[in-house]
């Protein structure tokens, strides 16, 4: 027998992980799978979700990471019978679920028969400019009637749990919670209540709540409410992996959530950013790199129910842990079909544009434009933002339409959302931009690469403040 080197046989000794976008697809499609094999989603809480943090568990332990699960709890809320809405008087009326009416997240439950009470300041049809629109913002919008009744009130103009407490605090058995009228605001959506709301809550269609409105305006107008819901308690995990070698006084940490919305598998939203933290954590490891920083690998649960997953982390980090980290980037959604690059950074921040200006370089070093972008609390760099460390991320737009000017720079079509699919079953594997792939990893490795050597600079002392608001995004629904 020839006893042939093997490295003969094979030709030069490739990497298994040299090619990036090669890589990010083979995790993309593992993500793809999961989703398939367990009811077309990855949301925290699911089997899909749990099946997510085998797999990427898998790959950063094969890579040589010992790899830390960090449990905490979720809760979620889910309706245990089918609800009914309907008008018993002046004439009987069933509502229908979806087209006319949807329950309220963490509504509460009740069996009630109640005359409807309209609040002040309701506007139908509602002004052409959309201004002015503030029903139930205020406490003296709810007439003396309203106890004991249900109170009919129209989206917009300020938070929905403004409208919430307004409506409780003056006796509302329940609050029917109409839609604007405006252009996209006349389909019924999901809103949410906070978790441990007792107020009874549906959203309807504007023209549910139109027509209600009229009803009620002129004659006594009574409403049939059956709603059954419970809110469970689950565990759900962060994954957590850190570099062999590195300063740990200086902590780099790179993440990106990886939970999907219920509603579909989330490969752009956001198996692309985990594909790209995984490669990047790979890569790292098969180099034999030992960076001058300490780099940590974090993959977080629950973004979708509301930063839930980062803000655990941040909250419950012990001070000293916290001082460790110079900087936290943040990779959500790299991939959008009708992208644009965005650089995600707070303004307010200094050190967090510092970060965006190696990002914007490593753009522009390939020749790539990029474009300035703030999520102010629409995801993961807000937990670290509130708690004084620097963060900033990539992200190559959701639901928000291409401007014309944006198609100039970047090509794609102007007047169409950046992502058709964002939190939808067709964000699949076919959601995918091979080119968003190779352009957003590139960007992101040099960066990933620069921060993990660079000396940082000492980050400026940063008061050990807890979170000094509550995230303003909860997932895919409605706030406001
Ligand atoms: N948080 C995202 C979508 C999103 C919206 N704005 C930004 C800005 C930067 C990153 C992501 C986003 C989601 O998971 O739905
Ligand atoms: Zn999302
Ligand atoms: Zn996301």
């Amino acid at each position: 027998m020839l006893a042939l080197p093997l490295v003969a046989l094979a030709g030069p000794v490739r990497p298994a992980v040299a090619d990036t976008v090669a890589t990010m697809e083979r995790h993309l499609d593992a993500l793809q799978t999961i989703a398939d094999q367990n009811n077309g989603n990855r949301a925290a809480g699911s089997s899909g979700y749990r099946a997510s943090v085998d797999y990427a568990a898998k790959v950063l332990e094969k890579a040589g990471y010992d790899v830390t699960r960090q449990r905490f709890e979720i809760t979620t809320y889910r309706l245990t019978e089918r609800p009914a809405v309907a008008v018993v008087r002046p004439e009987k009326q069933r509502l229908r679920e979806r087209k006319d009416y949807l329950v309220a997240n963490f509504s509460g439950s009740a069996s009630l028969q109640r005359p409807v009470v309209p609040a002040g300041g309701t506007r139908v049809p509602p002004p052409a400019d959309g201004k002015g629109l503030k029903s139930g913002c205020s406490a003296d919008d709810f007439p003396a009637e309203t106890r004991g009744a249900i109170a009919l009130v129209q989206r917009g103009g300020c938070m929905l749990t403004q409208k919430f407490e307004n409506a409780q605090r003056a006796g509302a058995r329940a609050m029917l919670l109409f839609n604007s009228g405006l252009p996209g605001e006349k389909e019924v959506v999901t809103i949410t209540a906070e978790n441990g709301n007792t107020l009874p809550i549906v959203f309807l269609s504007y023209r549910a709540g139109r027509d209600l409105l009229r009803s009620a305006e002129a004659r006594r107008t009574v409403v049939r409410l059956d709603i059954r819901g419970k809110v469970l308690t689950k565990p759900t995990w962060n994954l957590i992996a850190d570099s062999r070698g590195g300063d740990p006084e200086r902590t780099l940490v790179v993440g990106g959530h990886l939970d999907s919305v219920p509603d579909g598998p989330g490969i752009n939203d956001n198996g692309s950013g985990i594909a790209l933290v995984l490669v990047a954590a790979q890569q790292m490891a098969e180099r034999g790199e030992k960076p001058r920083n300490r780099v940590r690998f974090a993959l977080w649960a629950a973004e979708e129910m509301g930063l839930l997953g980062s803000v655990h982390y941040v909250t419950t980090l012990p001070k000293h842990e916290r001082q460790r980290i110079f900087a936290y980037l943040n990779f959500d959604m790299v991939a959008s079909p009708n992208y644009v690059r965005f650089v995600d950074e707070t303004l307010a921040n200094p050190a967090s544009v510092a970060i965006g200006d190696d990002f914007r370089a490593a753009f522009k070093r390939k020749g790539l434009v990029s474009a300035h972008f703030d999520s102010g609390g629409r995801t993961d760099t807000f937990a670290f933002i509130e708690a004084g460390i620097p963060a900033a991320g990539l992200f190559s737009g959701a639901e928000g339409e291409k401007t014309k000017s944006q198609q100039k720079r970047y090509g794609g079509r102007a007047g169409e959302p950046y992502d058709a699919c964002y939190h939808q079953p067709c964000d699949t594997i076919d959601n995918i931009n091979r080119r968003a792939l190779r352009e957003f990893s590139s960007a992101a490795l040099t960066v990933v690469g620069e921060m993990a050597r660079r000396k940082p600079a000492v980050p400026e002392a940063t008061a050990a403040r807890t979170l000094s608001s509550s995230p303003r995004y909860k997932g895919p629904y409605a706030l406001y």
